[in-house]
């Protein structure tokens, strides 16, 4: 039995991630930070297989424990300040937790076990103000945010820490993947959230900023199979993980009233507060090495993402009574 350690547990792709280990037969451990962490009682009860140690990414002593107490074969990093806005808003911490955190969990491994299988999460806002298009392994990276420069800071320490150690260590360049557990305050849940309340009558309008930023947007129920495939190959290498297909925030929005027969321009308003000071306009990547190596492959289309996402909202709004 293999046993794996994921930070970043109480998140969206750390729960795909766990539940997926488990079924493939790993004892899993979920990194959790924080004296009471809020979302600890739902993950215990989505996941009840899950085996929680304490640790955070701005604490190395912590790290190191983790490590030592879990004894893991694989550590997926998940754990991130993961909001681009709210990396302008506080850049330093996000510097510290999703770029040096990935630099003191290296460290943690090649102090404790230098074999330990390590991947961490990269991102397609590493190529910000794209090169080429499609994005792949290749395309240089030109981030646009203090989160995609900490992420291109963890990025290039993977590699370092593999060519300076021989640590199995990779990075997957995760495009946009989302879900019915994708945070709120992200575009697409926060769109199929609102479509959900408006059409129960719990809501009037939404208010967005950039309609024409485009995206990659894939499941992330598949994207976690990736992460696990990067590690069980004969090389480390890193892949760009992407469905090949992009779509605007307005494809998104039109796609997601569609869903429930309403008109997106009667509830839909733009509000300069959500821009951002330095916007990513286009993202899509190139998944054919994925393809080609790993087997993997994105298998939900975007109508199918919009389509589950409206569903779990409509189901969880009808639950909830305001
Ligand atoms: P998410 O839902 O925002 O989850 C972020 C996780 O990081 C949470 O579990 C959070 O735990 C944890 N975290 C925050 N600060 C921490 C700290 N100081 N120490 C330890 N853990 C900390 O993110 P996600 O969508 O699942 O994404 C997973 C990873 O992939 C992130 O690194 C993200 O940047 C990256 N990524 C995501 C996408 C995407 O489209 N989803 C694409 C590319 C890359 P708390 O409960 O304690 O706050
Ligand atoms: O924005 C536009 C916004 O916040 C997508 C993270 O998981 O994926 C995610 O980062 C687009 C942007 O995701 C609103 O300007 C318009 O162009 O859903 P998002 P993101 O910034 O692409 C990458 C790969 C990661 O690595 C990150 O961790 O949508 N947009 N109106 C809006 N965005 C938000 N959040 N809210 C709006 O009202």
């Amino acid at each position: 039995m293999k046993t794996a350690l994921i930070t970043g547990i109480t998140g969206q792709d750390g729960m795909y991630l766990a539940e997926h280990l488990l079924s493939l037969g790993y004892r899993v451990y979920g990194m959790i930070r924080g004296q009471a962490n809020p979302k600890r009682p739902q993950l215990e009860r989505i996941i009840p297989n899950i085996e929680l140690v304490e640790g955070d990414l701005l604490d190395q002593g912590s790290l190191i424990a983790a490590v030592e107490i879990t004894g893991p074969d694989e550590v997926y990093n998940l754990g991130a300040i993961s909001f681009v806005p709210l990396s302008w808003k506080q850049a330093e911490l996000t510097a510290d937790t999703t770029g040096l955190g990935v630099l003191r969990m290296l460290e943690a491994i090649r102090i404790v076990n230098k074999n330990i299988r390590f991947y961490q999460a990269s991102s397609s806002e590493m190529f910000g103000k794209v090169r080429e298009t499609p994005q792949s392994e290749q395309t240089p990276f030109h981030p646009r945010s203090p989160y995609g420069v900490a992420k291109t800071y963890g990025h290039y320490i993977t590699v370092n820490y593999r060519e300076s150690y021989g640590i199995y260590a990779v990075s997957g360049i995760c495009f946009n993947h989302e879900s019915p557990r994708r945070g709120l305050e992200f575009v697409t849940r926060k769109i199929s959230n609102a479509v959900a309340r408006i059409k129960l009558g719990k809501q009037r309008e939404l208010l967005l900023g950039n309609l024409d930023a485009k995206r990659d947007w894939g499941f992330a129920g598949d994207y976690v199979k990736a992460m696990h495939l990067m590690l069980q190959q004969d090389e480390p290498e890193d892949y760009v993980i992407a469905t090949g297909k992009t779509h605007s925030v307005l494809d998104f929005v039109q796609q997601a009233f569609g869903r429930v027969g309403l008109d997106w321009r009667e509830y839909v308003r733009t509000d300069p507060k959500f821009m951002r000071p330095a916007e990513v306009e286009l993202l899509v990547g190139d998944p054919s090495k994925a393809e080609r190596k790993l087997g993997w492959r994105a298998t939900t289309s975007f109508e199918e993402l919009v389509a589950m996402m409206v569903e779990a909202d409509l189901a969880l709004e009808r639950r909830q009574r305001d």
